[in-house]
């Protein structure tokens, strides 16, 4: 299956509410201002976010007024337009070719699936030929370890590890020590989650930060943020906590599978004006899909 087709995939719960929505809305009558706002409310059922659907919909009435917009097929086609034009800053893909080791931090609140996507990225970057060290820095979750160790040998892969409720910037020193002796493509280092409002969580990501930073001078080379697209909404809040707590240089997306709020991509790229560097549709090794805009804004409103 390419690219595009397993994000419409991903994105059916979405799109097929989203579609219905605005189809309901612009059956048998005439387009009004009236019909506009409905559909703001649509794309704020989709998770869009008052602000960014706003947006999105007074571009969408100018193009109107315009003349550009007559039919249903008019305003699936516009609005995906706008959308892409909302995502594209977004959209930069991490080169871990920068430097040796490249060092990722891997961040987020509890069970948002930071685990899963560091061995779906450690697999991706397997195949274009790196040589992959994780460093498991959650000592705080029973069972985290294992579960790291679980897909490393599964991968084929070394994992650096402590005990269980050691320190975990210790971990990460370690893990950052290794990778350089051993001559280490690409180290991620998971780490735990808790909610984004524990201030323990904040400063024991901080120490690891810091830490790594004493080690390699600009590293961690991406101190990368995974939200879970089911949380829609409150998403954003974890977003802006943990950039303004640690400093974020990309975010992952994951289970869009299984959302009808996959709109909630949208204020992320708009408000936040953070790199969305992978999108997560599914539990398997290649259910994480480098983010493209264009592919994003055709499979929200394209169907299959
Ligand atoms: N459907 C779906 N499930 C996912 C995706 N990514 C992760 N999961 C599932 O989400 C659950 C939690 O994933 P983990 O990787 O353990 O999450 P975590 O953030 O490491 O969790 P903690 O270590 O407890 O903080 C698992 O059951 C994963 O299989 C995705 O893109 N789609
Ligand atoms: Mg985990």
């Amino acid at each position: 299956m390419g690219l595009l087709d397993k994000i419409k995939n991903g994105l059916t719960k979405t799109r097929e509410q989203l579609i219905t929505r605005i189809e309901w809305i612009v059956q048998g009558k005439p387009l009004d201002e009236d019909a506009f706002d409905e559909m703001e409310e649509a794309l704020i059922l989709a998770d869009t976010g008052i602000e960014t659907s706003q947006f999105l919909m007074e571009r969408l009435k100018d193009r109107w007024k315009r003349g550009h917009i007559k039919t249903t097929q008019d305003i699936k086609t516009c609005m995906s337009e706008e959308i892409e034009k909302i995502l594209k800053p977004a959209e930069a893909h991490l080169n871990v070719d920068a430097k040796k080791p490249f060092v990722i931090l891997t961040l987020g609140v509890n069970g948002v699936g930071k685990t899963t996507t560091i061995a779906k990225m450690a697999k991706m970057f397997q195949e274009s030929g790196k040589t992959i060290l994780l460093g498991a820095c959650d000592t705080f979750r029973a069972a985290a370890i294992e579960q790291l160790e679980v897909w490393a040998k599964r991968l084929n892969v070394d994992i650096i590890k402590h005990k269980e409720g050691s320190d975990p910037a210790a971990v990460a020193y370690d893990s950052v020590r290794a990778s350089i002796a051993r001559g280490i493509d690409v180290l991620i280092l998971d780490t735990a989650g808790r909610l984004h409002t524990n201030t323990n969580l904040m400063e024991e990501m901080k120490k690891i930060k810091r830490i790594v930073n004493r080690e390699i001078q600009d590293a961690p080379h991406e101190t990368l943020l995974v939200v879970d697209a089911t949380n829609g909404q409150n998403a954003i809040v974890q977003a802006k906590t943990f950039h303004e707590a640690i400093g974020v240089t990309g975010i992952v997306i994951t289970k869009l599978d299984g959302t009808a709020k996959g709109g909630f991509i949208l204020p992320i790229a708009h408000l936040l004006k953070l790199p969305i560097r992978y999108i997560g549709v599914g539990e398997k090794f290649d259910d994480l899909i480098p983010f493209t805009a264009s592919y994003f804004s055709k499979a929200m409103l394209e169907g299959n």
